[in-house]
């Protein structure tokens, strides 16, 4: 088990400093699947599993990162960061980039990272590693970002450094988790409201495919510039859509449908979409968490059928579940192509379900099924 203890003695083994440690959890995501980026509604929660960052100043102007989940060290200087060809090292230098394109100064630090974030689960271990970076250099160097600032920063880093142009989502539930909470979080403008998740008897439970999805596979990419062209074909009759937050489907069968079938299924899904994440709120606010499973399970079948994001794995799993009542709801989670699909199940059920389905599921695709337990816990933090 990590400790703010493990982080700090291996840090000094390392750099013979104490350090500053900051903690950004993961998350899970209720409803509201490639929303986020056409400024629609979301509805994330922080988990259990989180990213730890140590870090110290040095007196020099190089930084020195180490990996503990690749056992890697990456040093370059501060004036010199460029985009590296190892992956891991983009998540930490794109943060330092960003800080450099705000004109703040930094100087030279040493960090040690390590986390049980599922690496390629679809739990963001990526937004959990920007959003801490981003609050412990501030920390470090005075810089006083406030707290609206870490998803942001944290968001342009992705887009620069890992070259993914993913929405808000991940970052701001890592960097605004709230123990018992998810966030109802408004894409367009970051109002969000905290809503207590009270499943009344049920549970969250993930199953994690071990398919590792590439979010920068250009499928990723390709959806959110899809949605893109629909909205500009919308926007040329009625101006005042920004972007498909403010279409309707009865725009898309007028405007879009004739021009490309495709763009238009695409389209449609992010707008139904939508409409579920605000009925889902309502749904799990008076406490009808049979409602709410349901529309989960609509919003995976549009994920498979429509935006096609899904993959054999994670079909498979969803229709598997279907068969026991007891399984409420169930659906892919993340940008898709693998990861997790996250079940709403009765409390105390799923020991007498997985024996069977973990059998199955090796025979179907000789992989392994695992389980992973989440608790939804507090945001990006110092850890003192
Ligand atoms: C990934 C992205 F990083 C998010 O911004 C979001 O678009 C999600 O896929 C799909 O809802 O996690």
């Amino acid at each position: 088990m990590i400790t703010k203890d493990t982080i700090v003695n291996k840090f000094k083994e390392l750099y013979q400093e104490e350090p500053l440690v900051v903690t950004s959890p993961g998350r899970i995501n209720i409803i509201g699947e490639h929303t986020d980026y056409n400024d629609g509604f979301v509805l994330p929660a922080a988990i259990d599993k989180a990213i730890y960052v140590a870090v110290s100043k040095r007196s020099d102007d190089n930084i020195v990162l180490y990996a503990e989940d690749y056992k890697e060290r990456h040093e370059v200087k501060l004036a010199d960061i460029a985009i590296s060809e190892k992956h891991w090292p983009n998540y930490i230098l794109g943060v330092v980039d960003q800080y450099q394109k705000r004109g703040a100064t930094l100087g030279g630090f040493n960090l040690y990272i390590d986390g049980d974030v599922p690496l390629g689960a679809g739990l963001s271990s990526s937004a959990a590693v920007e959003c801490a970076v981003t609050l412990a250099l501030s920390e470090l160097f005075d810089l006083q970002v406030e707290r609206l600032e870490i998803p942001q920063i944290a968001q342009k880093a992705e887009h620069t450094y890992a070259g993914v142009m993913c929405g808000i989502m991940d970052q701001f539930a890592s960097a605004f988790g709230k123990e018992k909470n998810v966030i109802k979080l408004d894409c367009r403008t970051l109002g969000f409201e905290y809503v207590p998740l009270d499943l009344k008897g049920y549970e969250v439970v993930l199953l994690n495919t071990n398919v590792k999805h590439s979010l920068a596979s250009t499928a990723y990419n390709t959806r959110r510039e899809q949605c893109e062209q629909a909205s500009a074909w919308v926007q040329e009759k009625y101006p005042e859509v920004k972007n498909l937050r403010d279409v309707t489907i009865a725009m898309l069968d007028e405007l879009v449908k004739d021009k490309d079938a495709d763009i238009y299924a695409k389209a449609s899904f992010v707008v139904r979409e939508n409409e579920r994440v605000e009925k889902s709120c309502d749904a799990l606010r008076s406490g009808d968490v049979v409602q709410l499973g349901q529309y989960i399970f609509q919003s995976h079948e549009g994920l498979s059928k429509v935006y096609e994001v899904s993959c054999p794995e994670l079909d498979y799993l969803v229709d598997y579940v279907k068969q026991f009542p007891e399984v409420i709801g169930a659906r892919m989670m993340g940008g898709g192509f693998g990861g997790c699909t996250i079940n709403i199940i009765k409390e105390g059920v799923l020991p007498s379900i997985l024996p069977t389905l973990e059998k199955e599921y090796k025979q179907k695709f000789d992989k392994e099924l695992s389980v992973i337990q989440v608790r939804i816990a507090d945001g990006t933090r110092v850890l003192s």
